[in-house]
């Protein structure tokens, strides 16, 4: 398939670094579940913002149990022409379908690149739609722009979902395959709640395994889940792969994760998502 690989502006990402608010995480969009706001005004509003650079990229941390460097996964937010904050749910499946996500992705590591080359010790963990990796020439393109921006592979990691239906398979593991032997990480997005999950877990090749969030919302009050992610847990030993759980949400459930000895937790309660100007700058 062909990528559009829209030129990306190289100006300075003003909202990336002009310090939003973190509340913008919860602020209100009219466009938010407005069955108005059709698929045709959602690409149009999608490709303005690759062409002038008005997404919004903020960080949620992931900390370790063990005492180990905390890192941040890189989540994407666009705003319509008033400043109101679109639902990434809606916005993303829109770029999905209408072909777009490919460039979305890549506008997203360009701009992470952008901020790590001046944060040098930073690690970001982005996610990457399955589309964008049927890509050809993704990998050469991601080897490029780190090269560009004096970034060690080390320092990222690309998530990908474990989604149902996979265009082309071969093309996914081998893309994998390629972005390990650069040396970025890989982790699996979301883990249990596609269809297929072990499966797709035996032929995949990965270094982190992130629990899906209903698993662990319901771990302090469902026996069942708290089973399922054990047996999770021990698949990824298995495999030594590292354990994230995400959506944790208050600390009940933090301290049964931490008394399961999982390695490494991100959601509310760890921290909010917020903009890249309010990541402690290392
Ligand atoms: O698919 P992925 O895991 O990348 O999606 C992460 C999404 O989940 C982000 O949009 C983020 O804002 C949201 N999120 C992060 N932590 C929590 C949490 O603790 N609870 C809920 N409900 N959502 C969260
Ligand atoms: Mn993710």
């Amino acid at each position: 398939m062909n990528m559009i690989f829209l030129p990306i502006i190289t100006k300075v990402i003003s909202p990336m670094i002009n310090g939003r608010p973190e509340s913008l995480e919860s602020q209100h969009s009219r466009w938010f579940g407005n069955p108005t706001a059709d698929t045709t005004d959602i690409r149009a509003a999608l490709l303005h913002a690759l062409d002038h650079n008005t997404f919004v990229l903020l960080a949620q941390s992931i900390v370790s149990t063990r005492g180990e460097e905390p890192y941040h996964e890189i989540l994407i937010r666009m705003h319509n022409e008033s400043g109101e904050f679109i639902s990434p749910d809606h916005f993303l499946s829109v770029a999905r379908d209408t072909g777009l996500a490919p460039d979305i992705d890549l506008w997203v590591i360009e701009n992470t690149l952008k901020y790590m080359r001046y944060h040098p010790l930073s690690c970001f963990s982005i996610n990457l739609a399955p589309v964008t990796l049927c890509c050809s020439g993704l990998v050469a393109k991601i080897a490029e722009l780190l090269r560009e921006y004096m970034v060690i592979p080390q320092r990222i990691i690309f998530e990908i979902t474990e989604a149902d239906t996979l265009s082309d398979k071969e093309q996914t593991v081998e893309a994998l395959r390629s972005l390990r032997q650069l040396g970025c990480r890989i982790a699996i997005d979301d883990f249990g709640a596609g269809f297929a999950s072990y499966e797709r877990l035996m032929s995949i090749e990965a270094d982190i395994l992130k629990i899906d969030g209903s698993f662990v919302r319901g771990i302090t009050k469902c026996k069942i889940s708290h089973y399922i992610i054990e047996s999770f847990c021990q698949v990824a030993a298995m495999k030594d792969m590292q354990v994230v759980a995400e959506f944790v949400e208050n600390a009940e459930i933090q301290m049964c994760l931490e008394q399961m000895n999982i390695g490494w937790l991100q959601g509310y309660h760890i921290g909010k998502p917020k903009t890249l100007a309010h990541v402690r700058a290392i």
